[in-house]
């Protein structure tokens, strides 16, 4: 008998993204427009920045620089929830991170399903950030009944996907064939449908409700939101958006422009109106829109520590008490000022950040650190002597507030209402039906892993507290 040939998790997930890409673009033309500006702007970036350019192709990514990096779905129950858990095991991605947006003002909770590990996350980094929708946060009581009804009823999953995912979990792989097929079907989950599953009178009611409820419970499926590229310059992308036709959010979420990049960068070009019909009760259809769709861009930079974190939160905050960024762009110059000047108390020199410890690094011994005898040595000496070097460890998760700036811009400018902020980080994992992993925890992991390599051969010793 032949040993049957697995495919791996990471090449699943890559024809995924692939595939959802081919999909997006087709089905948002502005997409494929932000994509080209994206790719255009990348390779500017490259052609004055050879360093850099060298970097990215010694770590093998060059290639793939403009490919996407996430996308979002909402979901509407646990039931859903914990299905696209194990749908996306098969694909090597895995929930990380709790964040809880009812602080924003959007009824939802998320999770980010994404690579684990070094080797995964270079292969392919796509994620997928997934949010749930909290009924629980919906007032009327009436409507909170309906609307679970109509989420009661509905399949997000084609047969085929379950058959395959129920396949791969007994195997414990898939072969090339049924990934394929795999990929194709799951694929059918995250399209758009431009029937809705309810009347216009229930929408109305859904939407006045919250517009993400509407989004949510009206179709036969959670649609993929956006999708996101990387650029190695937002600034220049936002810019130049509007040449290209397609209509910015207001500012670029995030910290602001530095010499050493930190956290997450992002922007989006706002959701379009979109027809689709509703159900009129007499077995027709009535035409009406819907806006949920639009495309955004990102830019990492190294991931903080629970301190760098907090000094971060506390500058945004900051900034956002001095101007409040309005919808309309009114006072977007006036934003990026504030923001610029408050975040000038955030040091912008890598090894000011790394002896602050505000970031995660990875250490390695330099070419003369390998030959030296290190014998007794702390690890700032060793750093100080060229001995050891190190690298930032880049944030590879989400932000909340910037989250909720994208939700926002795309539900429309009067969007913000006031839900009470409630946590429920237990509720959401019995729902996922696991736990999610600590991002502060996982990177601290790398860092101290990379500390154990230098000091492993026991000639160097230990000075990281
Ligand atoms: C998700 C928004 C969160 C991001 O980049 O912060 C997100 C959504 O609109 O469903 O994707
Ligand atoms: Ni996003």
């Amino acid at each position: 008998m032949t040993k049957t040939e697995f495919v791996s998790s990471d090449s699943i997930r890559a024809a995924f993204s692939a595939a959802m890409s081919a999909m997006y673009r087709n089905e948002v033309p502005a997409y494929g427009t932000l994509m080209s500006l994206v790719a255009q702007v990348n390779e500017g970036v490259l052609a004055e920045d050879p360093g850099m350019k060298q970097r990215l192709a010694e770590t093998d990514t060059l290639d793939r620089i403009s490919e996407e990096r996430h996308g979002a779905i909402r979901l509407g129950t646990a039931q859903e929830l914990s299905t696209i858990r194990r749908v996306f095991a098969v694909m090597g991605m895995h929930p990380v991170g709790y964040y809880d947006l009812s602080t924003a003002g959007v009824p939802v909770h998320s999770t980010a399903f994404r690579p684990v590990g070094d080797t995964a996350l270079k292969l392919n980094p796509f994620r997928i950030f997934t949010s749930l929708l909290r009924l629980d946060l919906v007032r009327d009581e009436q409507l909170r009944a309906d609307a679970a009804e109509v989420l009661s009823k509905r399949k997000i999953f084609t047969d085929g996907a379950l058959e395959l995912l129920d396949k791969a979990e007994k195997q414990g792989g898939l072969d090339r064939d049924d990934a394929s097929r795999f990929v194709e079907e799951v694929l059918q989950t995250f399209r758009w449908h431009d029937k809705a599953i309810v009347s216009a009178e229930m929408y109305r009611r859904l939407h006045d409700a919250h517009r993400l409820v509407a989004d949510v419970v009206s179709f036969r499926g959670p649609h993929i939101n956006h999708l996101t590229p990387r650029t190695l310059d937002i600034d220049e992308v936002q810019r130049r958006m509007p040449v290209e036709g397609i209509s910015p959010k207001a500012i670029v979420e995030g910290p602001p422009t530095r010499q050493c990049p930190i956290l997450l960068r992002q922007t989006s070009f706002k959701a379009l109106e979109e027809a689709v019909a509703f159900e009129d009760g007499k077995g027709g259809w009535r035409s009406g829109s819907h806006t949920a769709r639009f495309g955004e861009i990102e830019q990492r930079g190294v991931a903080l520590t629970p301190k760098g974190r907090a000094l971060y939160d506390r500058l945004l905050n900051e900034t956002r008490e001095r101007c409040r960024p309005a919808a309309d762009g009114s006072n977007a110059a006036e934003y990026e000022a504030a923001l610029a000047d408050v975040f000038k108390a955030f040091p912008d020199d890598w090894n000011a950040i790394r002896k602050a410890g505000l970031g995660y690094f990875s250490y390695s011994l330099t070419p003369a650190g390998e030959k030296a005898d290190r014998t007794g040595m702390d690890l700032e000496t060793a750093i100080a002597n060229g001995l050891v070097q190190f690298d930032p460890i880049t944030y590879e998760d989400f932000l909340p507030v910037s989250a909720a700036g994208i939700f926002q811009s795309n539900l429309g400018d009067d969007a913000t209402q006031e839900f009470v902020a409630s946590p429920n980080q237990r509720m959401f994992e019995r729902d996922l039906g696991a736990s999610v992993l600590d991002e502060f925890a996982h990177y601290a992991a790398i860092m101290q892993a990379s500390i154990d390599r230098c000091l492993g051969d026991g000639r160097l010793a230990a000075a990281a507290e």
